[in-house]
């Protein structure tokens, strides 16, 4: 039994330690919509311990006892403000020399003040990525858990916050069979607190979230607006304001929901594309009865209109093909950070490219990277971490699959540049993953019905032929090939797309090489960039081939971190960048690319 007694022997006995940790998840149910939302960040400097053995989390250090129950002082193993700091957000690996492969139980702590402006005020402490099951302790009281590295979450602290407070935050960044990904990945299992932490000071009766969008029904003149508040009693109206459109319309609250469908005249409406990326300013007003006070967000969004017909994608109507390339969440100094330049200098990369979409793989990127590529006009495909052998046949790993993708589509459903929720990427065709990633599907379709749903899907390598069971629960079939590397015979790909009748737009979602930076050498040279550059140019001549492909995304725009990569000139990298990890040194496929493009 595990109880007050801090760092007591009965703590070392509990093998279910755990299990108390799991009572209380802090998921996509609770999640709020923070678009627009006032905060205060707590970024900056935290004390940091490894914490190699989770005895935090065995011995409650969170509750910070340091008294026997008769009073008397009693050791502890812990020492909040003599521990070294490190920064949040960081990936931890990269903070210092001795965390670069270190996977365990990070403990966070830091202290912050609070003082009340609002006597009904409530303080929400919001995480956007935490790697990857975070435990959250304040004042002594433990908060709850999340489990997910990319997805945002939040928790209702009201009850617990003082004046004077101390934050414990243990990440826990182990990787697991059970987990989503699990522990066989092709990128870095980079740790921490990797992306910011704030608090948000919301009325007693709030609105958690809203949902608006063009209604894709081909004639471009109804958007349907969806507003939840955080009370399922709370009485009162929702009002909805689009200023540029003359928008201005009123509805009652049932059960703290509303939905609305408002009427926009033909042609009057600015559709959002890549070459217009056109966004009108929403406001949304929750007016309680009987008062004039509201809670009032505001949103920056874009109308426009994605479908697929037979084996195309029409972006407002017109035929689109998907010009991008994929991109990991992977710096050479930052890691699985990313700063706002970070993402505007990949956008710069693909549109030298003459690019107009993103492969963000292949798990949920900063919240950020859709507001930017929505100003931009960038399209992307997002995805969640259900990668290669997920646990299938199990329960828990489906709900937690489940749930990021939830916090994924919550989180990003109101930005207009995201045009595909992806299932997952590379399953084998069981039984379990057909039931595992349907489910997905129908669970995105019924959180969003302005979207297209997708999956880097299987070839029948025998058959020689495009066939995954998964396809029909898909909008758009993705396929990974390497015709021309792991697979040398090339010639096998032209047989594979001509064999193949998808009924579907396909969108190659992964293709390439490595090649090392300045490696030179004859076409038939493996890891040089003439090899990797003659790979392209066969990929780009059989595509032109094949009508129903609707896109490409080669594997991938930078060299990336990579553990399972270790010959001479990989190095601990995935060298299928078209740019060095340096993120500057393009290598000749990347002009091959820009080239087909320019012409596309
Ligand atoms: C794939 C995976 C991707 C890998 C890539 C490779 O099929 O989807 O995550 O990094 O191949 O380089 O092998």
């Amino acid at each position: 039994m595990s109880d007050n007694k801090g760092n007591y022997q009965a703590d070392i006995h509990n093998a279910g330690y755990e299990q108390e940790y799991h009572e209380k998840l802090l998921d996509s149910a609770g999640l709020i919509n923070t678009v627009g939302r006032e905060t205060e960040s707590l970024n900056g400097k935290w004390n940091f311990g490894v914490d190699l053995y989770d005895t935090c989390r065995r011995a409650h250090w969170h509750k910070d006892i340091q008294h026997n129950e008769a009073g008397m002082l009693a050791p502890v193993d812990y020492d909040w403000e003599a521990w070294e700091r490190i920064t949040v957000p960081a990936s931890w690996n990269l903070e210092r020399p001795e965390l670069h492969y270190f996977e365990g139980s990070g403990i966070y702590t830091r202290t912050f003040r609070y003082i009340k402006q609002d006597k009904d005020e409530r303080l929400f402490l919001r995480f956007e990525g935490s790697a990857y099951e975070t435990s959250v302790f304040l004042n002594g009281e433990f908060v709850g858990t999340h489990d997910g590295s990319s997805t945002p979450f939040n928790a209702d602290i009201s009850g617990l916050v003082k004046t004077e407070n101390r934050i414990v935050v243990a990440a826990d960044a182990r990787r697991s069979s059970l987990r989503v990904p699990m522990e066989n990945t092709d990128w870095f299992n980079y740790g921490g607190i990797y992306r910011s932490v704030y608090l948000i000071r919301l009325p007693r009766v709030f609105i958690k979230d809203w949902f608006v969008r063009l209604v894709p029904n081909g004639t471009f003149s109804k958007i349907n607006a969806d507003i939840l508040l955080d009370s399922d009693t709370a009485a009162g109206k929702a009002l909805i304001e689009i200023p540029e459109l003359g928008i201005r319309q009123e509805v009652s609250l049932q059960s703290g929901k509303a939905s609305l469908g408002i009427p926009v005249k033909p042609g009057q409406l600015k559709l959002w594309s890549p070459e217009t990326p056109k966004l009108y300013d929403v406001k949304i007003s929750y007016i309680p009865s009987g008062t004039d006070a509201a809670d009032t967000v505001s949103d920056r969004i874009g109308f426009r209109e994605i479908k697929t017909k037979g084996a195309e994608i029409f972006l407002n109507g017109k035929k689109v093909f998907l010009k991008g390339v994929c991109l990991h969440e992977d710096h050479l100094t930052l890691g699985k950070t990313a700063t706002e330049e970070l993402i505007r200098s990949a956008i710069r990369d693909l549109k030298e490219l003459h690019g107009n979409y993103f492969r963000l793989a292949h798990y949920p990127h900063d919240s950020r990277f859709a507001k930017i590529a929505d100003e931009e006009g960038v399209l992307l495909w997002e995805e969640v971490p259900v990668y290669w052998a997920v646990a299938f046949d199990n329960p828990g790993t489906y709900k937690d699959a489940e749930n990021q993708l939830a916090e994924l589509i919550l989180r990003d459903r109101n930005r207009a540049s995201v045009i595909i929720w992806s299932v997952g990427n590379e399953n084998a065709d069981t039984e379990d993953r057909l039931s595992f990633m349907s489910n997905l599907a129908k669970k995105a379709r019924s959180l969003d019905d302005s979207r297209l749903v997708s999956a880097a899907c299987l070839i029948n390598h025998d058959k020689l032929k495009i066939e995954d069971r998964l396809a029909d629960s898909l909008d758009i079939i993705g396929i990974n090939e390497y015709y021309g590397w792991y697979d040398p015979d090339f010639s096998k790909l032209p047989k594979i797309l001509a064999n193949s009748d998808p009924g579907k737009p396909v969108v190659i979602c992964e293709f390439g090489g490595d090649a090392r930076k300045g490696q030179r050498g004859s076409v038939d040279d493996l890891f040089t960039e003439d090899k990797q550059k003659r790979l392209y140019e066969q990929q780009i001549e059989t595509f032109k081939q094949c009508a129903y492909i609707a896109g490409t995304t080669p594997w991938i725009l930078y060299d990336f971190r990579c553990p399972r990569r270790l010959n001479r000139y990989q190095e601990g990298f995935n060298r299928k960048g078209l740019i060095d990890a340096d993120r500057k040194t393009r290598k000749l496929a990347f002009y091959v690319m820009q080239e087909y493009y320019k012409e596309q």
